[in-house]
């Protein structure tokens, strides 16, 4: 309750000048240290809406009269033509004396515009906007001031040159004039003339509505202030209380006059016809009307608002804008004329006013550059715990999700590069032909392989199956059965297709074990082997056929260079067998039509002595040196050691 007295207090002895002059806070909501600083601002220019750390902090414009000079439109002012106003007022012992005045719009010492309403303050020197004389006690004449952009008020005064009138009404509105709200209402019959009873008790209930209060006819006190938030409970929490917060907040305040007396009380005084001799010469103005006939008016000195330019804790002044519009200078990522929102960008946590506690300062998203624009998500604000509720929006560079943290379809993070960077995501490179799709894994870059295909963007055979030449399986599985298809006419290894496909290194490696030595000797034909083996022929693979664990090929026998213990004859078709075991190891590496050396030993394959091929033979491809070579082997075969 100290914190509103003290508020009343200063209003009653508030002047325009010192809001507008000094423009410093008079009242006294804030504490005698933030008024100190605000002398060490002027020293030393720092941001008040950030702490020395940098840290935001809550922060509000200078407490202001919105009025200050700002017009009112009145719905009745004296002057056109001429009129005589007389009043019977207290003097300064109590003593009530009749003062007439006259008011010429024309004559610029005799006007009294509404602009007088809202003019420097001057106590020696009032000025009073004055109505036209009414007629009924009860015509009603409203005063209008617009503030041009939502102010916290604190108070509304009016400062009377007459007597106060008997009933009147203050509305503010909050949206430019469209609407309006009572605010407060005054009047010696609350009941009779706003059907509200007169001492209400304010609850936390209805806080936000406008109570009737007689404004207690004490003839020394010319002045009406009301209160905004005097005797509501919720002031203390003003901070937490939405309804308060809106309640204070207005763009336009309208006075409305609605009776000028008590007239059973006035027509009493009216019979004291007591002139002053100094207004003498004001009287004797020749005056179209019955002097006593202009003795009922509204006349007001001063109409003072008291309150701060609304930024909601964002911003400690407002400017104006390059269209003349009052504007708060927005702190804390805020944007719009209040900071009643966050500005562009900065929507990683919804918008709050600021607190003392708190102030609330709006979050950039984090997109990680790759985007500029977002959006704010309360579910995902929630599921995050109140941290983080930003959904980035249309991510450049290729990436993705809400924060632009990884790639998108078709593109994987290349890991040398950091999140921010423009090529931080690479476009997959997946093999046409080994790969089911064009989408990588977005982290790894691993494409989709085809069954047996590996490698990063599957473009190698993996470790037990062999490249095909069909698009659809294009590594398929060592045989294990009779048809290899390593060996079938139309698909001979090594034979070029869409993919070049690398053996797997890991899988070479391996088979390096079984396979790769006995490729390299079965193709390496010396002297020694020479005499070590049954048989030397030369031939042309015509066809094979499977036997077990065994292909049988039949070959055109081109030339024998030795023959063992089988009857090899030149230019006939024989047998060659081979394991399949060997074959799928290449060794020996024997295609179709293929014409070959071969130097082998001599088995029995059904029952009959046969040229048989394994791993330990000798198949190499047919050339004139390789002939030659035999030859003389064939000439030197007697050198050979048994
Ligand atoms: C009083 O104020 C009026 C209007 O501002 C001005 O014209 C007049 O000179 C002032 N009189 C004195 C005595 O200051
Ligand atoms: C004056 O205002 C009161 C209250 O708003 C209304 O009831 C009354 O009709 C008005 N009187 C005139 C003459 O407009
Ligand atoms: C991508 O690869 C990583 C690492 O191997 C794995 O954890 C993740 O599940 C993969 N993502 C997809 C979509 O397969
Ligand atoms: C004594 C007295 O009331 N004098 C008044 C005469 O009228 C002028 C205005 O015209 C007032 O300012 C004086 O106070
Ligand atoms: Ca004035």
């Amino acid at each position: 309750m100290r914190a509103l007295l003290i508020v009343s207090v200063v209003v009653a002895s508030a002047t325009s000048r010192t809001f507008h002059r000094k423009h410093q806070p008079l009242e006294s909501e804030e504490d005698e240290s933030s008024f100190l600083s605000m002398f060490q601002a002027e020293q030393a220019p720092i941001d008040p809406c950030y702490d020395d750390r940098g840290t935001p902090k809550r922060c509000i414009p200078d407490f202001v009269n919105a009025a200050f000079s700002r017009p009112v439109v009145s719905t009745s002012t004296c002057g056109s033509p001429p009129t005589r106003h007389c009043s019977t007022n207290a003097d300064k012992r109590g003593e009530l004396v009749r003062t007439c005045d006259i008011c010429d719009e024309s004559n610029a010492k005799f006007r009294h515009p509404a602009s007088f309403l809202t003019d420097l303050n001057n106590p020696s020197n009032l000025t009073c906007w004055m109505s036209e004389p009414v007629n009924s006690p009860s015509q009603n004449v409203s005063l209008t001031l617009s503030l041009d952009k939502k102010y916290e008020l604190t108070y509304v005064s009016l400062s009377f040159c007459g007597p106060k009138p008997d009933s009147m009404a203050l509305f503010k509105s909050s949206d430019f004039g469209k609407t309006w709200q009572p605010f407060q209402y005054y009047s010696s019959s609350c009941r009779k003339t706003y059907g509200r009873p007169t001492k209400a008790e304010i609850t936390n209930d209805n806080e936000h509505e406008a109570l009737c209060t007689d404004t207690g006819s004490i003839p020394t006190e010319n002045r009406i202030a009301f209160s905004t938030l005097e005797g509501r409970p919720s002031a203390y929490e003003f901070d937490t209380s939405p309804v308060l917060q809106d309640w204070v907040t207005a763009t336009d305040i309208r006075v409305v006059f609605n009776k000028l007396v008590n007239w059973n009380q006035e027509n009493s005084v009216e019979d004291e016809d007591e002139f002053d001799s100094e207004n003498e010469t004001v009287a004797n103005v020749p005056l179209t009307q019955n002097p006593d006939d202009g003795q009922y008016f509204y006349a007001v000195s001063d109409l003072a608002v008291g309150g701060r330019c609304k930024c909601n804790g964002h911003a400690s002044k407002c400017v104006h804008d390059e269209d003349g519009q009052a504007v708060c200078e927005c702190r804390h990522n805020t944007a719009g004329r209040d900071c009643e929102k966050c500005k562009p960008f900065h929507f990683d946590r919804p918008w709050a006013r600021a607190t003392a506690s708190d102030a609330n300062p709006c979050v950039e998203c984090k997109c990680n550059g790759h985007a500029r624009g977002c959006r704010f998500n309360m579910e995902l604000y929630k599921l995050s715990g109140y941290r983080s509720g930003g959904v980035c929006l249309k991510c450049r560079h290729n990436t993705a999700g809400r924060y632009c943290h990884h790639c998108k379809e078709g593109f994987y993070r290349d890991h040398t590069k950091p999140l921010n960077h423009k090529r931080v995501c690479k476009p997959c490179e997946c093999h046409p032909v080994g790969a089911l799709g064009r989408t990588c894994n977005m982290t790894t870059g691993q494409c989709p392989c085809k069954d047996g295909v590996t490698g990063l963007t599957c473009n190698r055979c993996a470790k037990g199956y062999q490249q095909s030449r069909s698009p659809i399986a294009p590594c398929v599985k060592i045989p294990q059965l009779i048809e290899a298809p390593l060996m079938t006419a139309d698909s001979p290894a090594n034979t070029d297709t869409d993919v070049e496909y690398e053996d797997d290194e890991e899988a070479s490696e391996e088979e390096g074990d079984e396979c790769m030595d006995c490729q390299r000797e079965s193709a390496h034909l010396t002297f020694r082997k020479f005499c070590k083996r049954d048989f030397a022929t030369q031939v042309t693979v015509q066809s094979k056929e499977a036997f077990g664990d065994w292909i049988r090929f039949t070959v055109l026998v081109q030339d024998v260079f030795k023959w063992g213990a089988s009857k090899v004859r030149k230019g006939s078709t024989d047998f060659i067998w081979v394991p399949q075991a060997d074959l799928r190891c290449k060794c020996p590496l024997i295609r179709m039509k293929g014409s070959y050396v071969v130097v082998g030993s001599n088995q029995m394959h059904g029952g009959q002595m046969s040229m048989t091929a394994d791993r330990n033979s000798v198949v190499v491809d047919h050339k004139e040196s390789i002939l030659r070579r035999l030859k003389k082997f064939a000439s030197r075969h007697r050198r050979c050691k048994n």
